[in-house]
């Protein structure tokens, strides 16, 4: 897979409650996050996999998580710091549906959406205590063509999605290969931070605790196994590490 390169698309950042971040166990206060998505350049396609939050959508509906996106912040914005658009975009995957993971979704008019069939029916018929989370529908707006998936998935050669449920009824994780580094796992909000996996601590919004726990030990196995470095979905300090658009990884 020596022709594939991975770019992270900085899409701004939130806060929410520590509670929130790590259920039960805290400590409490405001926690600033970084949110972002994921362009894989593969032969078979440009691939998307989560695209941020919509600024608008969260000032109006969960204004108390303080957005702060620049207009570059945005997948139009970061797409174009690489010289494309969101036509050239050939596939969008989304980890979940979740609004902090769809917003740039309704920009891709010209992809395919491959969607976790449990997840795009849970979306729309959800438990009371998950509106807010799955309060942006916009993804469902624009008529895309769905390719619906059950369960693990090779999308390409390299790029795998794996799912986690718990966090959502469909949650999926992404691991792609690489020819000149280590593989990449994107856990998505199966894993929101390092600590998460290292101290086996889940978030608090969850439709099933139990089943979290349990993606949670899959990713570090599935990490391990292919010896892959771990990209956690909301790790303000991991963030500040890594390589973002323009910069890639390959
Ligand atoms: C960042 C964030 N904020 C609110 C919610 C929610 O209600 O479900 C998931 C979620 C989030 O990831
Ligand atoms: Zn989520
Ligand atoms: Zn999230």
């Amino acid at each position: 897979m020596s022709d594939v390169r991975v770019y992270l698309l900085d899409t701004g950042t939130l806060v929410i409650d520590g509670y929130h971040l790590y259920w039960n166990a805290g400590p409490g206060g405001e926690v600033r996050f970084p949110c972002y998505g994921v362009l894989i350049d593969h032969p078979e396609g440009r691939f998307l996999f989560d695209t941020g939050y919509d600024l608008e959508h969260v000032n109006k509906v969960l204004p108390f998580e303080k957005p702060q996106q620049a207009a570059e912040q945005t997948i139009p914005g970061q797409l174009k710091l690489l010289g494309l658009g969101p036509d050239d975009i050939t596939h969008v995957i989304n980890s979940h549906y979740h609004f902090d993971h769809v917003g740039g979704n309704k920009y891709c008019t010209k992809a395919t959406t491959i969607a976790h069939r449990k997840e795009l029916e849970q979306s729309h018929n959800c438990q009371p205590f998950e509106r807010l989370g799955y309060s942006d529908l916009s993804f469902d707006e624009i008529g895309p063509r769905y390719e619906l998936i059950d369960g693990d998935t090779e999308l390409a050669k390299g790029i795998t999605l794996i799912e986690t449920p718990g966090h959502t009824a469909g949650h999926m994780s992404l691991l792609v290969a690489l020819g000149h580094r280590r593989p990449m796992l994107f856990t998505g909000d199966a894993a929101y931070t390092k600590r998460s996996i290292d101290a086996t601590i889940i978030s608090g919004f969850h439709l099933d605790p139990t089943a979290s726990v349990q993606s949670l030990r899959r990713l570090s196995s599935v990490a391990e196994e292919h010896d892959a470095e771990i990209f956690y979905s909301h790790d303000a300090e991991a963030f500040a590490g890594w390589q973002v658009a323009p910069s890639y990884y390959q």
